[in-house]
C-alpha cells in the first residue's frame, strides 16, 4: 500500500484527490492548517476512513514540513497548498510568496534531506506563461508571470527544475491550466457567477458584478485534472507537463453559458465598465422552472474586480502528457458548467 502526503488536502484539488488515491488503495496523509473557522468541509465525508489521516500542519513553518516529512516518510507527496487567488496574491504579495514560493523550497529540502526516494509533485501553473500573445502554451512556451501569485509559482517551478537535476529527485511540474467543479472557492470568477445565478432566481439579488469580461480561460474540470496529476506520477519520468483541454472560452461565454442552464438566454451589449447582460428569451432548462423577466440585467462590470494586471489568453497544449498517457478529459466546457450550476442552482 502507497504512503501518499498531501499538502493543500482541504482545497479543491486535495479533496478530489484524496478520494482518487483512497480508491486506488492508497494511505493518504492529508496536511490541514489551523484556522478560527472550520475549514475542512470538502473532505470531512472521508473522515471515516480508516486510510485516510487529517494532521494539522503549515507550509509556512519549516519546522512543521519537516517534522511531518519525517514522521511518515511518504512514497508520494502531492504539493497543493497555496495562497491560490490571483488577485489576492496583488494585495498580499510577501505572503504569497512565502506560501507559494518559499512554502516549496521547505517541502523540497525536507525531501532532498529525509526521503530523497520519494516522488513529489508540484502543482504549477498556466499563470507561468501571462497569455499575451494568444499562442497555444506549451512546455517550450517562454513564460512571462504577471502576478505575485505567478511570480511565487515561477520560483516553485524552477526549484523542482533544479532538485531534479541537481540531486536526482523525482520531481515534478503539472502545468495545469484552469479547472473548476462544484467544489471551486466563490471568489473565482467561474463559481461567482454560478452562486450569484442562484441567488438572482431566487430573486434575492439583481445581477452579478465582475471585471474583466475578455479574459479567455482553458477551462477544465478539476476530477479530470487530479486524475491527470496521479497517471503522470504512476506513469511517467520526472518532467515538466502541461495538462489542458485544448479549448478556450471567454468570462463572457461562461456567463451566457450558465445563464442558458437555467433556460434564460442572455446577450451582452455596450462597452467597457458600460457592457451589461440581459435577458433576451427563455428557453427549456432540466435543471430549474424558474426563469428571470425578459430585460432583467443580470451582469454589469464593476472596476473593483479588475487586477493591476491580467492575464488576457490561456490556451494550453497538452500533446506531451496526452500523447505519453493517453490521458483525455471526460468533461467538455458544456458538461462542466451543466455540473456546476446544477449543484448550486439546486
Ligand atoms: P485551493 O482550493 O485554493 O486550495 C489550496 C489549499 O492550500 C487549501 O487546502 C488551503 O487551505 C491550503 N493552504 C493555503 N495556505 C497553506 C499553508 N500555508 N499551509 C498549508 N496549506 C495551505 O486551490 P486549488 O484550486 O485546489 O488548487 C490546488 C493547487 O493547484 C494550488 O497550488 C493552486 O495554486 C494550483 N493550481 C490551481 C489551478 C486551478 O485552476 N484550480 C490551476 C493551476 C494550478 P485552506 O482550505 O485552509 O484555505
Ligand atoms: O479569474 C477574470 C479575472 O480568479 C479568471 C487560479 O486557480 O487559475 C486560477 O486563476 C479570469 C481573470 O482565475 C472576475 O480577471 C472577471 O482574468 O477565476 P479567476 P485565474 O486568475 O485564472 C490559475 C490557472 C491558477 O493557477 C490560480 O490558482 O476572470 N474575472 N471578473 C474575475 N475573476 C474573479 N476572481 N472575480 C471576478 O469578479
Amino acid at each position: 500500500m502507497k504512503k501518499t502526503l498531501i499538502f493543500g488536502v482541504t482545497g479543491q484539488d486535495g479533496s478530489y484527490l484524496s478520494e482518487l488515491l483512497l480508491d486506488k488503495g492508497h494511505e493518504v496523509i492529508g496536511v490541514k492548517r489551523r484556522s478560527s473557522s472550520i475549514n475542512t468541509k470538502r473532505v470531512d465525508h472521508l473522515e471515516s476512513n480508516h486510510k485516510f489521516e487529517l494532521i494539522h500542519g503549515d507550509i509556512t513553518d519549516t519546522s512543521s514540513v519537516y517534522s511531518i516529512i519525517n514522521k511518515y516518510k511518504p512514497d508520494c507527496i502531492y504539493n497543493l497548498a497555496a495562497q491560490s487567488h490571483v488577485g489576492v496574491s496583488f494585495n498580499e504579495p510577501e505572503y504569497t510568496s512565502q506560501v507559494d514560493a518559499i512554502g516549496t523550497l521547505r517541502i523540497l529540502e525536507a525531501i532532498k534531506t529525509l526521503i530523497p526516494h520519494s516522488k513529489f509533485y508540484q502543482a504549477s501553473t498556466s499563470e507561468l506563461y501571462g497569455g499575451l500573445s494568444g499562442e497555444l502554451l506549451n512546455e517550450k512556451t517562454v513564460f512571462n508571470p504577471r502576478s505575485p501569485y505567478a511570480a511565487a509559482k515561477l520560483y516553485s517551478y524552477y526549484l523542482v527544475k533544479q532538485y531534479r537535476e541537481g540531486y536526482g529527485l523525482k520531481t515534478y511540474n503539472g502545468i495545469l491550466f484552469n479547472h473548476e467543479s462544484p467544489r471551486r472557492g466563490e471568489n473565482f470568477v467561474s463559481r461567482k457567477i454560478t452562486t450569484e445565478l442562484k441567488k438572482i432566481l431566487n430573486q434575492n439579488s439583481e445581477f452579478v458584478s465582475l471585471g474583466n469580461l475578455n479574459s479567455v480561460r482553458d477551462w477544465g474540470h478539476a476530477k479530470d485534472y487530479v486524475e491527470a496529476m496521479v497517471i503522470m506520477l504512476e506513469s511517467c519520468s520526472p518532467d515538466d507537463y502541461v495538462v489542458s483541454t485544448g479549448n478556450c472560452y471567454s468570462v463572457r461565454d461562461f456567463c451566457i453559458q450558465s445563464f442558458l442552464e437555467t433556460g434564460n438566454v442572455i446577450e451582452f451589449s455596450g462597452e467597457g465598465l458600460n457592457e451589461v447582460a440581459t435577458v433576451v428569451g427563455h428557453t427549456s432548462s432540466n435543471i430549474t422552472d424558474k426563469k428571470i423577466k425578459i430585460g432583467q440585467t443580470v451582469v454589469r462590470v464593476n472596476e473593483k474586480y479588475f487586477r493591476p494586471l491580467d492575464v488576457p489568453h490561456l490556451h494550453g497544449d497538452s500533446n506531451k502528457f496526452r500523447n505519453l498517457t493517453g490521458w483525455m478529459p471526460k468533461y467538455d466546457f458544456k458538461s462542466l458548467v451543466n455540473e456546476m450550476v446544477k449543484f448550486d442552482v439546486r
